[in-house]
């Protein structure tokens, strides 16, 4: 099999991340764009003077020329403002929008035939933009968020319960914003439902309840808890990871089921927009959006998600993109 080729859109914290984790994993060949002269080829340069020592061996090429990315399998796109302590997501809609525009063009022109997974914030409405430009099909675009939020629920629910991460799944769905909706009631370890070990723990439910309530409001705010300790920026090394999660089950066909922004055709009584829900992964990209049941809690608390990427999309389209 040959190599793939992987292209990095934005080659700011998140893109060298990302560049050094597919030269570490050997997941392709890589290609890191930026409109920062030199700073790429910088960047490059210095990860791929650690190849003797970490023992990979793949092309990497640093570049401020859209050119380089002709035949890309994958692209991943980072490019954009990050968030500054007292911002929210939505803050960044038009300076990002700008920015997505003038990326999905150059993505459709130099990589045709490429998948593409967005990071950029706020998540969903850049991946409707990146999707409306490039006119990609659907299944071929899709948005990291869900993979992260879930990480980051889960590294509390293991940290509260003293158990290993591995062995906890845990779910976020919804729009990647403060409307976001961690699955408590499907929230497990190795199969045990996380409200019943809290309730063992704690001796009643209330506590429990309570307990469950504290990790789901870190969750939502977790990108914010970042920021404010970092000061100069938002996380990069967990989104960074994340993406490559959803890469490998693109690019090793592993059918993997994750949370991602994917595109709603009448799933969960959704048509029209990308947000946040359970998809199968493989190398076509989307493959299937798979539906869970949800009680009334769940689906109002989905519902305004939506109703929130709904908004944000309304307003970018009114800004003229
Ligand atoms: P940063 O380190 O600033 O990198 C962004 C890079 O984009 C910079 O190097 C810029 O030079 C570059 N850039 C700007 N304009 C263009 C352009 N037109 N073409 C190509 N590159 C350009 O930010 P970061 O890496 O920390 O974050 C990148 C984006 O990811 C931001 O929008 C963040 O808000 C977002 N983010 C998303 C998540 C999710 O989980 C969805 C998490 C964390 C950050």
């Amino acid at each position: 099999m040959s190599r793939k080729k992987i292209s990095i859109i934005g080659g700011g914290q998140i893109g060298g991340v990302l560049a050094q984790l597919i030269a570490l994993r050997q997941l392709g060949d890589a290609v890191l764009f930026d409109i920062v002269e030199d700073m790429p080829q910088g960047k490059i340069l210095d990860i791929a003077e650690a190849a003797r020592v970490d023992g990979f061996d793949v092309n990497l090429v640093g570049t401020n020329k859209y050119e380089d990315i002709k035949g890309s399998d994958l692209v991943i796109v980072t490019a954009g403002l990050p968030r500054k302590p007292g911002m929210s997501r939505d803050d960044l809609l038009v300076t990002n929008a700008k920015i997505m525009q003038s990326v999905a063009e150059n993505v459709k022109k130099y990589a045709p035939g490429s998948i593409a997974i967005i990071i950029s914030n706020p998540l969903d409405a850049m991946v409707t933009l990146f999707q409306k430009v490039s006119g990609f099909d659907h299944g071929k675009v899709l948005g990291q968020a869900g993979v992260l939020d879930s990480s980051r629920f889960s590294t509390f629910i293991a940290w509260e319960l003293g158990v290993s991460v591995k062995d906890v799944n845990a779910m976020v769905l919804g729009g990647h914003g403060d409307t976001m909706v961690p699955l408590t009631r499907y929230a497990n370890v190795n199969g045990i439902p996380v409200m019943e070990l809290l309730e063992r723990k704690y001796g009643n439910a209330a506590k429990a309840k309570e307990v469950m309530t504290a990790m789901v409001d870190r969750t939502k705010m977790a990108g914010g808890e970042v920021v404010k300790l970092l000061k100069t920026g938002s996380a990069f090394y967990s989104p960074a990871s994340s993406a490559i999660a959803m890469a490998e089950s693109i690019i090793y066909d592993e059918k993997r089921l994750l949370p991602v922004s994917a595109f709603l055709k009448g799933e969960f009584g959704f048509k029209g927009y990308y947000v946040g829900v359970p998809a199968v992964l493989g190398s076509a990209g989307v493959e299937k959006v798979v539906e869970l049941t949800l009680d009334d809690e769940e689906k109002k608390l989905l519902d305004s998600s939506v109703k929130a990427v709904e908004s944000l999309v309304a307003d970018m389209e009114r800004l003229g993109f």
